[in-house]
């Protein structure tokens, strides 16, 4: 390769961000059962201690997204203990998520509820995530809308789009100018006949009539089977409305696999069309990389650690891609060559390079081995075992 590998890595390294979900350290499952884990974050200074513990390893996690109702159940009030622990644990809070599917009132509908008095409430609740987002100088209120139906003709779908045309403008002019508001997209689940804000499209126009501050974010997970992420991507950057990424592997829907466990090669794909444009427009972009995943099976703190890892490898791989030179076999219509010459930096073993990198910013060379090392894991699954012992889920 013609590229200064490590100069190339190195670079991309010091830019990549990659933001924890407090949600991935507290017990979760699926609508099936929970395994309980003794390790298990039970209250938000562990999840705050976890969260730093990976920041400290990784060097790549900053911040940590908040939900609402699982973190600070009380609100605003609640703001003082986020911003203490944040100073203790190194880790600023990141994105703040609501919850619009645990309250039964949400049964037909949260923004969309054909109910004047739920849709009030739902918004409120929004409105309460903006407002505690600026006094944590936050700057991403990343709404996901569950809201829809399971049988045809019993809503009507129209009606539904102008209520949350409604709410997104209004929580929108509720935005300080440098806020962000995120709105996230996914097909089916937990409704399957229709889902209000099923794809990119529907979020796109939502984000438009909201306001200029408003934005899409992609869910890996919440596409079916053979969409081409990479190219909702391309679409989204052209029109200059990529607000940021929750990634998370998945088989078969949203199954919260870990980041690249099963197709890295897409990841790498889709790292590329944001390098790829930020090399032609010679323009950072600003887009939000988050982790949404919660792990069932594997140990929460390994698989967090285990995924920030792999999304610098992917993200080290994709900064390797010949950009000039891909660029002129595109136009020649070289096929081959310019498969190979996109195919062979996702093949570079980049582990090595990450490594030096590590190296160079004072981190652990190894963070996995490292944290297994270091007691941690030992230290907690003794302070939380009890805690954890028929501890209630919920379900992310
Ligand atoms: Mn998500």
């Amino acid at each position: 390769m013609a590229l200064d590998m490590e100069g190339s890595v190195w670079q991309a390294l010091d830019q990549f961000r990659i933001e924890l979900p407090s949600w991935g350290f507290a017990n979760t499952g699926t609508r099936f059962g929970k395994f309980m884990q003794p390790a298990a974050a039970t209250n938000l200074a562990e999840k705050f201690n976890d969260a730093g513990m990976v920041n400290q390893l990784t060097g790549a996690c900053p911040t940590v997204a908040l939900h609402l109702l699982w973190d600070l159940p009380n609100g605003l009030k609640d703001v003082a203990q986020v911003q203490e622990l944040s100073s203790k644990c190194g880790v600023a809070a990141g994105s703040i998520n609501p919850n619009f599917f645990q309250s039964q009132e949400y049964k037909f509908g949260a923004l969309g509820n054909p109910d004047a008095a739920i849709r009030k409430q739902a918004l409120d609740h929004l409105l309460d995530c903006v407002a505690i987002a600026h006094k944590l100088n936050s700057r991403d209120i990343a709404p996901w809308l569950p809201d829809g139906s399971n049988y045809p003709g019993t809503q009507s779908m129209r009606h539904r789009i102008a209520w949350f045309e409604q709410a997104f403008k209004k929580t929108h002019a509720a935005m300080s100018p440098s806020q962000r508001l995120l709105i996230e997209y996914k097909p089916f689940e937990p409704f399957f006949y229709h889902t209000d804000v099923a794809d990119w499209g529907m979020a796109l126009l939502l984000a438009k009539a909201a306001g200029p501050q408003a934005l899409v974010l992609v869910d890996t997970g919440h596409h079916y089977q053979t969409q081409n992420i990479e190219q909702i991507v391309a679409w989204l950057l052209r029109a200059g409305m990529l607000g940021g990424f929750h990634f998370n592997d998945r088989r078969y829907a949203d199954d919260d696999l870990t980041l690249g466990s099963i197709d890295p090669y897409q990841v790498f794909r889709i790292f590329h069309e944001i390098r790829n444009y930020e090399w032609e427009t010679g323009a950072p972009v600003d887009v939000a990389y988050m982790i949404d995943q919660s792990h069932n099976m594997k140990g929460k703190m390994e698989a967090m650690v285990q995924t920030v890892c792999t999304a610098q490898e992917i993200y080290a791989k994709a900064a390797l891609v010949d950009q000039a030179r891909l660029s002129v076999l595109q136009e020649e219509c070289k096929l081959v060559e310019a498969e190979e010459c996109f195919r062979s930096a996702f093949w570079q073993d980049v582990r090595p390079i990450v490594k030096s990198w590590r190296r160079s910013k004072g981190l652990v060379e190894d963070p996995l081995l490292a944290l297994r090392e270091s007691g941690y894991i030992e230290q907690i699954t003794k302070e939380r075992a009890a805690a954890n012992q028929g501890a209630v889920a919920s379900y992310a």
